[in-house]
């Protein structure tokens, strides 16, 4: 079996000690630490699909997230020292909306940010649209970047975003959304100004918003 084959195994065998050694064997191999993580989310993804399916159960993701957290801080490490010293192009606030705990995916966008040269305050999970409000202000953030996987939690970005408004802060900071509770026809509905359903792909629409792209 290949190492990213066994990265994904690990994964799907919710063994947290496999999935770094495969992670840390990757980068041993000089294998792309992005490309490394996406097959991570493969396998969790597959896992996410068989929960939804009824044919897994919350401790199957339970298990596979505590294993693609295990391995995901080798790769980030690696992607943050490949990103080098850079000068900033500008300043993010990102975290996940109020609500919800899923929190791999947008420490991962908050990752290849960094190590794009984007200076990042990641709020963590959970956060109320009034505190990314005032991290925008308190910053003077160029992006807030905004993560929601569960449907009911959604409509926060179009709180973050009323917020901002009714602060006075909506024309000077860009809002992106993603995650998977997230397409582009909700972003547009809500007045988002991009949506990205990767993380290499956020860094591109993060760019684009400072005139870096
Ligand atoms: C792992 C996982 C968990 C873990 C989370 C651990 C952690 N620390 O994050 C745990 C076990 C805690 C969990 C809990 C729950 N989960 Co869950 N979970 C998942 C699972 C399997 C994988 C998510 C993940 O990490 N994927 C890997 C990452 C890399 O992908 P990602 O998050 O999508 O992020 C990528 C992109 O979306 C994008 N991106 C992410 N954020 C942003 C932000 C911006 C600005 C941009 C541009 C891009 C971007 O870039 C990332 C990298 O490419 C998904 C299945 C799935 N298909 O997503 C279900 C899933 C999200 N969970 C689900 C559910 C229902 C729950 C629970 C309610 C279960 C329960 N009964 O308790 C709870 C919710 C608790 C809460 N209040 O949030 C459902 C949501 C259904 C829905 N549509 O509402 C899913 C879809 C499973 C399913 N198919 O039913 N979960």
């Amino acid at each position: 079996m290949d190492t990213l084959a066994g990265l994904a195994q690990a994964i799907n065998d919710y063994d947290a000690a496999a999935a770094e050694r495969c992670a840390r064997q990757a980068l041993e191999e000089g294998l792309d630490p992005v490309e490394a993580f996406a097959t991570m989310t493969a396998a969790i993804k597959d896992i996410g699909d068989g929960f939804e399916a009824g044919t897994r159960w919350l401790p199957d993701l339970i298990g596979a997230a505590a294993a693609m957290q295990a391995a995901s801080p080798v790769l980030e490490e690696a992607i943050r020292i490949s990103g080098g010293k850079k000068a900033a192009l500008g300043t993010v606030v990102a975290g996940t909306v109020q609500g919800d705990i899923h929190s791999i995916g947008i420490e991962m966008v908050c990752t290849l940010l960094i190590a794009a040269g984007f200076d990042v305050h990641y709020l963590g999970i959970d956060i109320p649209a009034e505190e990314f409000v005032e991290a925008v202000r308190d910053n003077g953030a160029d992006i807030v970047a905004l993560s929601a996987l569960l449907t009911v939690t959604a409509a926060e970005d179009k709180k973050v975003i009323q917020l901002l408004a009714d602060a006075g802060l909506r024309a000077q900071v860009k809002v992106m959304v993603g995650g998977g509770a997230i397409n582009a026809d909700f972003a547009a509905s809500i007045g988002a100004d991009g949506y990205e359903p990767s993380a290499p792909g956020a860094v591109e629409l993060a760019k684009s918003f400072v005139g870096a792209a």
